[in-house]
């Protein structure tokens, strides 16, 4: 009698503290392990990378994630001339969507904005050619910028990237392909970003703290993705020049558009944005791309401060780290270990061996090219909702025949 009492409510207490367990492994931050970046260890160029690349590690982050319902079921859309579509179907609002390419919408927690009398240093689609001048150009002035960095960019300039990294730049991250993210499923998105991350810490042993979406393409599901995964802040801006127009032969890519249609209207477009008032401040887009885009920058910086202008880059403004574990790139990084060093290379060389390796290094990626057509069937969300349910069911049970047996055992 005694004996069966304390069984019913061992089972019992087992039962409680495993639904609370199930409860409580809600979020789950991947943590990178560090290795030499030679460049056999990362997934192809230019390419979203494969399911097979990732880490186990950062899948079950994810699916961690969609099985609390922290990545909301928003469909991938469809990238056309005309922009991105959803499907016709998507019965979502658009607070719940907030797809920025579309009605320019902020997610709650994007920086969007500088701070009173700033005006933000930053620059997308590096590391290239160009950048190595406008690093120098920077550090010459003690001025550190914000650097969105596209993965395949690092592979095929690493030296630049480490260049980046000696004159005081910040290390942010732009996506592996430079691809539009909401017509990427989960695990692409999670590739795009993951893969980014991992090449900046491995070369730098710092961990990124930034990102900024590929024409600004983003949505909640994207967002969820890289805050939940990874704890990256979707950067935005606030101010354009369309100096990505001006291509290497100096003429425009975009002859129709203003700004952009000539190297005038770009300068045009920033004195028009150096006369903004001070409050907010100006997070103008812009970027390394070639020796003109470099030069539109490297012309009007000697004037903001005549024009009252505090230049600092996105972290500095709001006094923050630079990066997950280390204060700027002089402070010493932490170590993080979670993830095996072993399980990087691994994943690589599997993804290489499934798909083709035909690294295109020199191709510097078109930010302008709507490079997302490549749709993929609404992400597996479905997939992997059963797990955590079962998990349930078994507690349920438990308590059941546990309670079964506690009244069986009053009765005799
Ligand atoms: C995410 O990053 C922010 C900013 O660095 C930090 O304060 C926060 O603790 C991080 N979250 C987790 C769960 O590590
Ligand atoms: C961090 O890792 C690097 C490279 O493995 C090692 O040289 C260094 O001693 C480690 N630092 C700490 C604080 O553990
Ligand atoms: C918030 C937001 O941007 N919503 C838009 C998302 O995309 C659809 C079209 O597919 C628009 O109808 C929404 O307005
Ligand atoms: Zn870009």
């Amino acid at each position: 009698m005694h004996s069966t009492l304390i069984f019913v409510l061992l089972v019992t207490l087992i039962g409680f503290f495993s639904s609370v367990e199930a409860l409580k492994d809600h979020s789950h931050l991947v943590k990178f392990k560090r290795q030499n970046p030679d460049k056999s260890k990362y997934p192809p160029v230019l390419k979203t990378p494969p399911k097979s690349s990732l880490p186990q590690d950062w899948i079950d982050a994810l699916e961690t994630l969609q099985k609390a319902g922290k990545i909301p079921d928003i469909p991938v859309s469809t990238s056309s001339d005309d922009g991105i579509t959803y499907p016709k179907s998507l019965k979502m609002s658009q607070k719940e969507i907030c797809n920025w390419s579309i009605t320019g919408c902020f997610g709650q927690n994007d920086i969007h904005e500088a701070a009173d009398g700033v005006w933000t240093i930053s620059f997308d689609d590096g590391p290239t050619a160009s950048s190595p001048d406008l690093y120098d150009f920077l550090h010459s002035h003690n001025q550190a910028g914000t650097h969105f960095m596209i993965g395949s960019q690092i592979v095929a300039y690493m030296e630049n990237a480490k260049h980046a990294l000696q004159t005081q730049q910040q290390l942010a991250v732009h996506t592996w392909s430079h691809s539009l993210q909401t017509t990427k499923d989960n695990y692409e998105v999670l590739g795009e970003l993951g893969w980014t991350m991992q090449i900046i810490y491995d070369l730098s042993g710092r961990v990124p703290k930034y990102w900024r979406p590929p024409q600004g393409d983003v949505d909640n599901r994207v967002r969820a993705i890289a805050e939940g995964v990874f704890n990256l802040t979707t950067v935005m801006w606030d101010a354009e020049c369309n100096d990505w127009c001006i291509g290497d032969d100096g003429k425009s890519a975009c002859p129709g558009e203003t700004p952009g249609k000539s190297k005038k209207s770009v300068k045009q477009a920033i004195n028009k944005a150096l006369k903004k008032p001070k409050s907010p401040g100006v997070m103008i887009l812009e970027h390394e791309l070639n020796k003109y885009t470099v030069g539109f920058f490297t012309s009007y910086y000697p004037r903001l401060a005549g024009l009252g202008w505090k230049p600092l880059s996105v972290p500095e403004q709001f006094g923050v780290n630079w990066y997950h574990n280390a204060a700027n790139n002089d402070d010493v990084p932490v170590n993080t270990t979670s993830m095996l060093y072993s399980t990087v290379s691994a994943a690589v060389s599997k993804a290489n061996g499934n798909g083709n390796n035909s690294n295109n290094l020199n191709k510097v990626a078109s930010p302008g090219s709507k490079d997302g057509t490549a749709t993929n069937p609404p992400s597996s969300l479905a997939k992997n909702a059963s797990s955590k349910a079962h998990s349930s069911i078994a507690v349920f049970t438990l308590t059941i025949v546990s309670v079964a047996v506690m009244l069986s055992a009053t009765v005799f």
